[in-house]
């Protein structure tokens, strides 16, 4: 029996499936209005996925569609990740010492010795042009929030802990959380729309346990306004949290995801559960053991058509590449 292509209207037919409505996505999940304009070679600053408060020097070392797989210069390939083109997370070489930020440098460079200029000329290189960074052209709208401000934030490691935390920054309308004596690993970026974080007072409120800075003195007779008095610190005002509606997205909808345990490839994918901000994916074809949970806001998710549309290939339930590369190896 001949196959004929696959297709997602066949494919929805013949599973009585609905794809996931365009307008539950947000713009940066949604078909891109750009072409992707990274080419290989290119350098530039990003955040490290696995310590993501911390920028590293990065090459692009491969394009596919509207993606790019980043390679952190002077360390083993297999850290190399893939972001779309459009990310926050990328920015131009030189952007981190503007803000006033600290740059992870290429192993073997030493600090105070790293010019991006010469470094590019000595690996015969190539700066990233500013103008491929979408992000960077982002309005922003004065948002209230402050470097120095305190506030309670989940930990995303341990996302049970709501945490006495600190803006370690505040750049475009992202912010950088910090959690008060613990080292930079927990930190995190994020904006004003995140149900990560919430106003001095929250857990209080909502009668939750807030967890008190580390080696803190008094952990159960903890009260902000000492903190706030000892630390010599403000509170980020509430007015500034706009926390994001739920989303919309509901069970048995269809839509594209990169499978995290091989994010070269994007898969067919329907939503098995969902609760106020996160959405469980079930990868079609695949066993239950392989779904996971994800931000309904996370990158990693796009409409169906995306990948035809961006020219980036689609692991679907017949695809032969599946054979070849079963998730989680
Ligand atoms: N069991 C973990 C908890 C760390 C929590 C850190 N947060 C609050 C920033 C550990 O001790 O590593």
């Amino acid at each position: 029996q001949k196959k004929r292509p696959w297709s997602w209207s066949t494919y929805l037919e013949e599973e009585k499936g609905t794809a996931a409505p365009l307008k539950l996505f947000k713009e940066h999940q949604s078909f891109p209005q750009s072409r992707n304009g990274f080419k290989v070679g290119m350098k530039l600053e990003g955040l490290d996925p696995t310590h993501p408060s911390l920028f590293c020097v990065l090459t692009v070392a491969e394009a596919q569609g509207y993606r790019i797989r980043l390679h952190f210069d002077g360390y083993p390939e297999c850290y190399d990740f893939w972001v779309n083109a459009d990310s926050w997370d990328v920015k131009p070489p030189g952007w981190c010492e503007k803000m006033g930020l600290k740059l992870l440098l290429p192993k073997g460079c030493r600090d105070g010795e790293f010019n991006w200029s010469t470094y590019v000329k000595n690996c015969r290189g190539q700066l990233a042009p500013k103008h491929l960074f979408r992000s960077l052209n982002a309005s922003v709208t004065p948002s209230g929030f402050r470097a120095g401000m305190k506030l309670e934030a989940v930990d995303r490691k341990n996302p049970s802990l709501i945490c006495v935390a600190t803006i370690a920054a505040a750049v475009d309308n992202r912010l950088l959380i910090h959690f008060d004596n613990w080292d930079d690993t927990y930190d995190y970026w994020c904006d004003a729309s995140s149900p990560y974080i919430h106003p001095v007072g929250y857990c209080e409120e909502a009668e939750l346990t807030l967890t008190t800075p580390a080696e803190y003195k008094h952990p159960r007779s903890f009260s902000w306004e000492r903190y706030l008095e000892e630390t010599g610190t403000q509170a980020a005002p509430a007015r500034a949290f706009k926390q994001r509606p739920p989303h919309g997205f509901q069970v048995g909808m269809k839509l594209e995801a990169v499978d995290r345990r091989n994010s070269m490839l994007l898969r067919i994918a329907t939503i098995n559960a969902t609760d106020e901000h996160r959405v469980k994916i079930h990868f079609d074809g695949w066993s239950d053991q392989y779904d996971y949970w994800l931000d309904a806001d996370s990158p990693d998710l796009h409409p169906v058509g995306w990948c035809q549309k961006t020219g980036h290939p689609l692991q679907h339930p017949q695809s032969e590449a599946d054979l070849l590369v079963p998730p989680g190896q």
